[in-house]
């Protein structure tokens, strides 16, 4: 990556002094010595000029323009018309002035530091007068003075950037009856969902529908941050649940604080809550939403102190210390959690102006493209010390799957300026095929898992998301295979219906396998749940999108009839322990991406396209849609739309 260029905005110059033949009596072989007294004073004062021009002018490095690598970033500008000079108006004007405003700065500058030595002098001779318990209440004083301070910085207004393309915000209303009344019925789960979680859990991570009280794991860390109100509120937004959306922002504007000594995951915290806030951001218009996400963000950078730049896994969102997880080979960072920060990170630098975010993803990017990758593969395991891969197991399900979502996304949301994205998609994606993708005798498609040079025919419900991303990638694909691709696509959804279609309750297992006669069939009794996971119907979405072959649908609304006979219960959604079973236990969980994402992508599959059309909008892996920044919304100078 190359670093900023210290070049003005805009490309406008510092006007050139005229130091040229002009300014001098050229007729002259020599000059006398008064000529060359004027001339050395010239010199002389340009040089100070040049000097005082260096320190006191603004860095314009610091401003707006950063650079991509191949794509300039896309930074956008902040009118300036309303108040306030321009830069460049203040780099013209200032400079006559500067060095009688120097000594006018430095004498301000001594006066000020023997004042306050005069003051801290007066003030220790006072404190020594007083007690020891009235000195720490001072102290105490100071320290909410300075927390206040911070806080109210904290919520300072961000500058104001121009909205992409929001379109499709409020449209997908069905003509037909029938379509009408299915989506009619999603919506009524997700209130059920909703009102039941507001009632026992509000504020709680997720809810225990059955015990009926709050729930949360140890990826939100210990404390209450409310991760379904955030993952839910697109949700609600689209389905017109204004009522409640509402409800959720207030709690957010009142009770969502990051200064809490908690532990959390960076990259569950950044799809669900980064990116939430961001959807419910753009959709609604809020501004509560973006400040959120951005001091959110702030609290993650921490994570990012390694010496690779690879991020930990956790982060303490008070000290900014990271771990990685005790379970992941060799102390490693996984794949799919840092591969999966692009999309959020490069909206938090559109959205503030700041290049930080996106530096960061930038150069996890850099640092992959420049490993070797056996076979063709990206390892799930990445030693964020060493810059070393852990054990060779490659995936497409857990570990890895949304490494290569965000690298499509990434090229999607740039409005397919991002083809360093592509390439590297492409590369993956051919691997994939070469080494993780066969045929099972029964004629199924799968997508197996590679383990130290060994294929492991076994597919994760994780996996099934990657039938939508063939068929989302399928336009643009390297030697125009679109058809290829888009089949696939269809080929993956068929087997993750058929792991459906094969349990008693019709509903998908964590995982399945395609070995010795068994077919998207789960065989070990740990891998029989069904945790309201939604990357199957994601899938069915995508191809309905894409083809409007009707079975999609027929197929979303089985699965929406078999959620709501054995995953509803009186106080929301819970997850069945087995699929196999006729009376299954409930694990009494409600998860926060059943808001997020399930409902999401079954109320999507019943609207029309014009909801959130695909050429508009690109989907964060927990279902958060994020607009396409279309290089037409900015004004950034090295921007090719202006070349
Ligand atoms: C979601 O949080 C996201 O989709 C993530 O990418 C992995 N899977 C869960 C839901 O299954």
């Amino acid at each position: 990556m190359t670093t900023p260029a210290l070049l003005p905005l805009s490309g406008r110059r510092l006007p050139a002094l005229n130091l040229g033949a002009s300014s001098f009596p050229h007729h002259r072989a020599t000059l006398r010595l008064s000529e060359k007294f004027i001339l050395l004073l010239i010199l002389s004062a340009f040089i100070t000029l040049c000097f005082g021009a260096f320190f006191f002018l603004p860095d314009s490095s610091k401003h707006k323009r950063f650079d991509l690598g191949l794509e300039d970033v896309l930074i956008p500008h902040v009118d300036t018309s309303k108040g306030g000079k321009s830069l460049g108006s203040f780099l013209i004007h200032g400079q006559g002035h500067d060095e009688h405003r120097h000594r006018e700065e430095e004498e301000r500058l001594r006066n000020k530091i023997r004042a306050d030595h005069e003051k801290a002098l007066e003030e220790a001779k006072e404190k020594l007068k007083k007690s020891r318990d009235e000195i720490q209440a001072e102290i105490q004083t100071e320290k909410n003075k300075v927390v206040q301070e911070l806080k109210k910085k904290d919520s300072k207004p961000l500058p104001p950037v121009p909205l992409p393309n929001l379109i499709g915000i409020n449209s997908g209303e069905p003509a037909d009856p029938d379509i009408q009344e299915k989506r009619n019925k999603i919506k009524e789960m997700m209130k059920h969902a909703w009102d039941n979680y507001r009632q026992y859990g509000w504020g709680h991570n997720e809810l225990k529908p059955i015990a009926r009280k709050g729930h949360s794991t140890n990826i939100f860390g210990n404390s209450q941050m409310g991760a379904t109100i955030v993952d839910a509120l697109d949700t609600l937004y689209i389905m017109g649940l204004h009522d409640e959306f509402r409800e959720g922002q207030e709690w957010i504007d009142k009770n969502l604080d990051f200064s809490v000594n908690s532990e959390v995951s960076v990259f569950e915290v950044n799809i669900r809550f980064i990116g939430g806030l961001l959807a419910a951001y753009y959709l609604s218009g809020q501004e509560v939403f973006k400040i959120k996400a951005v001091q959110l963000a702030g609290k993650l950078l921490p994570a990012f102190n390694t010496p690779t730049g690879i991020p930990w896994a956790m982060v303490n969102l008070k000290s900014g210390v990271g771990r990685n997880w005790g379970w992941a080979s060799a102390g490693s960072s996984i794949l799919a959690e840092f591969g999966t920060l692009h999309m959020e990170f490069v909206h938090l630098s559109y959205l503030t102006g700041d290049p930080v975010y996106y530096n960061k993803v930038m150069h996890i990017r850099k640092l992959l493209q420049k490993m070797d990758r056996p076979n063709g593969l990206y390892p799930n395991y990445l030693n964020p010390r060493t810059g070393r891969w852990g054990q060779h197991h490659t995936s497409v399900g857990g570990l890895g799957d949304s490494f290569y979502e965000y690298l499509l996304k990434a090229w999607l949301m740039s409005d397919k300026m991002d083809t360093e994205a592509r390439k590297m998609y492409d590369d993956a994606i051919e691997a994939i095929e070469k080494h993780l993708i066969r045929k099972s005798n029964g004629g199924l498609t799968f997508i197996g898992e590679w383990k130290n040079g060994h294929l492991e025919r076994k597919m994760g419900h994780l996996t099934c998301f990657a039938g939508g991303m063939f068929a989302l990638g399928a336009d643009g694909s390297r030697d125009d295979k679109a058809g290829h691709y888009l089949q696939l696509g269809a080929e993956i959804a068929h087997t993750c219906h058929e792991s459906y279609d094969r349990t008693t309750l019709k509903l998908g297992p964590e995982a399945f396998k395609f070995d010795g006669g068994v077919e998207a069939v789960a065989v070990r009794q740990n891998e029989k749940y069904y945790i309201l996971r939604p990357e199957v119907i994601e899938t069915y979405w995508y191809m309905w999108r894409f083809t409007h072959d009707p079975k999609y649908r027929q197929w979303g609304w089985e699965a929406t009839q078999a959620i709501d006979k054995y995953c509803r219960v009186s106080g929301g959604f819970s997850g069945v322990k087995d699929v196999y079973s006729s009376s299954p236990a409930y694990d009494d969980v409600q998860q926060s991406f059943f808001l997020a994402e399930t409902l999401k992508y079954l109320y999507l599959l019943f609207s029309n396209d014009d909801l959130l059309p695909l050429d508009n909008w690109v989907f964060n892996t927990e279902a958060h849609p994020l607009p396409v920044l279309h290089l037409a919304n900015t004004t950034l100078s090295g921007n090719p739309a202006y070349r």
